[in-house]
């Protein structure tokens, strides 16, 4: 199974600043993390990170044919982006939504999810545990097709 996890805008700023909220790892110890836990699951894992809405939506497009799933942090763009809630919608590939902090705790803005309603699931608040909890909802989702 090949899975594909895509970090939004900032998230390549991971562990150098506001640790209280999103803790002290950074991004690449994100993605090492996970590339452990797909290998544990025998799963080929691309993880791709990006501060440009285009770049999210291209990836979004061409995981069509390439991946059985897809773990999506959109940052931000979580609260105003329809470009990234149509590209989702637009592709057959089982989307999760993940955001590290649990955004219903935070500031108004941040309790509302464009994305949220064409994806599958989404987790909230758990961290980098989150991401894992994910792939592996993906994992069962395809096994049990
Ligand atoms: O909790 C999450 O995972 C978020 O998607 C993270 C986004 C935020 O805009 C969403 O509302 C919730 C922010 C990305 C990380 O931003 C940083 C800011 C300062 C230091 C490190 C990361």
């Amino acid at each position: 199974m090949r899975l594909l996890v895509l970090n939004g805008p900032n998230l390549n700023r991971l562990g150098l600043r506001e640790p209280a909220v999103y803790g002290s790892q950074t991004l690449q110890d994100l993605e090492a993390q996970l590339q452990v836990f797909a290998g544990k699951h025998s799963c080929e894992l691309t993880c791709f990170q990006s501060n440009h809405e285009g770049e999210l939506i291209d990836q979004l497009h061409d995981a069509e044919g390439s991946y059985e799933g897809i773990v999506i942090n959109p940052g931000a763009f979580t609260h105003y982006s329809y470009a990234i809630r149509d590209a989702i919608a637009s592709i057959s590939v089982p989307v999760m939504e993940v955001h590290i902090s649990n955004i219903h705790k935070r500031e108004e803005f941040r309790h509302t999810s464009v994305t949220a309603p064409v994806a599958v699931g989404q987790i909230v608040g758990l961290g980098f545990y989150g991401y894992e909890l994910a792939l592996l909802a993906l994992l069962n989702q395809y096994k049990g097709e």
